[in-house]
């Protein structure tokens, strides 16, 4: 049976506690993760403030910047090893895990890399009261120990978004991946160490939230930033843990994001790019689209189209020709999700398609599926419209006019994405400054440049990572004026 263990200071630390890691396929046990206690992170923080000071706190720019692409280089090396991994923690389709997760992994190391290589000084020149003049100029110092937590739904991609900017910038981490994905960010550690990166750079403690490995890590007081992605509940807890020290925090939360389809759209664009929205990944994808508004001319005929490709969709193991659709996480998740098929036809939602549990063969009866699901005809009040499910569903609405689609589109808690579909070019520029989001898609979906700012409004975050945003965090910038 793989067991997953602890990689502090460059070992493999077991603990003797373990927890079962399942195969949401057919709920079969993966490997036993061994789960980090206070003492494991006390041990991981100290090794990662001792690697500050010491090996890494030495190294030049280029000598990191060379250190993060053999990372990169590694990763593609050991490319079918990675998917296997991220394959058997989530149950992800092959074509998705090989075209997104994995790549993504490795390009999160070189475009930081990069970022760094190019960063820009600033300096000003002053005159001083004696008719002098002084000089100020920045410096870029990285903030220390960084605390990485991480969910479920992007394992490696996720991870190292925030582990590839934090070294670049001369960080070391402590990566707490969630307990469903421990594969990815355990098989890292393998690749540090091949690589070069001196002990400590890069640890993984392994464990849950409350009372246990991220709650430890995030109240340690060797910490000295915090990034988080998750849950916009869990980033209020998280956030509590930050006060003490007043540590900064980076947060990607939660969303409940609006795909918004005008009239005068590429149709079949259209439909696709929502379809990816909605039900890619399983729908477990923060920037997923579970509120579809459709302009009256074409509403019907979205609904139809839409529910046909839906419909088109094949559930099955992962490495099987022409699986387009996985399971849910766990077990658990897909009780979360169910509760809110049921609620819809509570309150009385039409079910275009879905809405229950598929037949799987036999092998995968046990495995976290559901069906994917669209419903019309919900109020806008209605809980399954106002609360992230995280599941392969939306409900689509028709709307009139532009003005109303905003209101509906920003009458939410979160504010995290927003995907428009338009040929008019006004309307597109128009909604990109109504729609109250970290992201607005104009004519696409989770279209990336690393370069550019990604966070969210409201409940979906604090701050911005990405490109320069993410030099922001993982650095402080210090003044010094010089007096001439
Ligand atoms: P989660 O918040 O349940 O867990 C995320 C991580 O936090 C896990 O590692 C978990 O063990 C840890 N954790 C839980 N409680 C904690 C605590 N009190 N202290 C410290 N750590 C704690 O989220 P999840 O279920 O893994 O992921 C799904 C959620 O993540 C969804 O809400 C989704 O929208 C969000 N998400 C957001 C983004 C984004 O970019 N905005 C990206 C991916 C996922
Ligand atoms: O692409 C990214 O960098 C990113 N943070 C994606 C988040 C996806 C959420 O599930």
């Amino acid at each position: 049976m793989t067991e997953f263990k602890n990689f502090i200071d460059g070992e493999w630390v077991a603990t003797g506690r373990t927890f079962e890691d399942r195969n949401p396929v057919d709920n079969s046990v993966i490997g036993l993760v061994h789960e980090a206690g206070q003492a494991e992170i006390d041990t991981a923080v100290r090794a990662a403030q001792a690697a500050l000071d010491g090996p890494w706190g030495n190294l030049t720019v280029q000598q990191r910047v060379d250190l993060l692409y053999g990372v990169a280089d590694e990763i593609n090396r050991r490319f079918d090893d990675f998917l296997a991994a991220e394959i058997a923690d989530t149950g992800k389709p092959h074509a998705l895990a090989s075209h997104v997760d994995i790549p993504r992994g490795a390009a999160n190391f070189k475009v930081f890399a990069d970022m760094i290589r190019n960063v820009p000084t600033e300096s000003f020149s002053m005159a001083t009261p004696d008719v002098g003049h002084a000089l100020n100029y920045g410096v870029r110092t990285p903030r220390g120990v960084i605390a990485v937590v991480c969910p479920w739904n992007l394992p490696l991609l996720l991870m190292t978004w925030k582990v590839g900017p934090a070294l670049a910038c001369g960080n070391t981490v402590v990566v707490k991946p969630s307990e469903e994905t421990p594969a990815t960010a355990t098989l890292l550690g393998e690749v540090m160490n091949k690589v070069g990166v001196p002990k400590g750079v890069y640890n993984v403690v392994h464990g849950f939230g409350p009372d246990s490995a991220g709650a430890f890590l995030t109240a340690h007081p060797g910490v000295n930033a915090i990034t988080f992605t998750g849950e916009t509940r869990t980033g209020e807890a998280i956030m509590k843990a930050a006060a003490n020290g007043v540590r900064p925090v980076s947060f990607e939360l939660g969303g409940k994001n609006a795909g918004i389809v005008f009239a005068d759209c590429d149709f079949d664009a259209a439909v696709a790019g929502i379809a990816r929205s909605a039900f890619e990944n399983t729908g477990q994808v923060c920037l997923g689209t579970e509120r579809v508004y459709v302009q009256r001319p074409i509403y019907e005929r979205f609904v139809d189209a839409l529910a046909v490709r839906v419909r088109s969709l094949r559930p099955g193991r992962p490495l099987d020709e022409g699986t387009t659709f996985g399971p849910l996480i766990s077990q658990e998740h897909r009780s979360k999700v169910l509760s809110y098929y049921e609620k819809a036809r509570a309150e009385g939602a039409v079910v275009v398609t879905g809405g229950g549990v598929p037949d799987m063969p036999a092998g995968l009866q046990a495995g976290a599926w559901v069906e994917p699901t669209i419903w019309t005809g919900l109020p806008e009040t209605s809980p399954v419209i106002r609360e992230e499910i995280f599941g392969p569903c939306c409900h689509i609405a028709p709307f009139d006019t532009e003005a109303e689609v905003v209101v509906k589109a920003n009458d939410t808690p979160y504010g995290l994405a927003a995907t428009v579909w338009t040929r008019d070019a006004a309307v597109a520029h128009r909604m990109g400054r109504a729609l109250d989001v970290g992201i607005c898609w104009i004519n696409a979906w989770f279209l990336r440049d690393l370069r550019t700012a990604f966070g969210g409004a409201k409940q979906s975050g604090i701050g911005r990572e990405g490109g320069v945003h993410s030099l922001e965090f993982y650095t402080e910038l210090r003044n010094v004026c010089v007096k001439l």
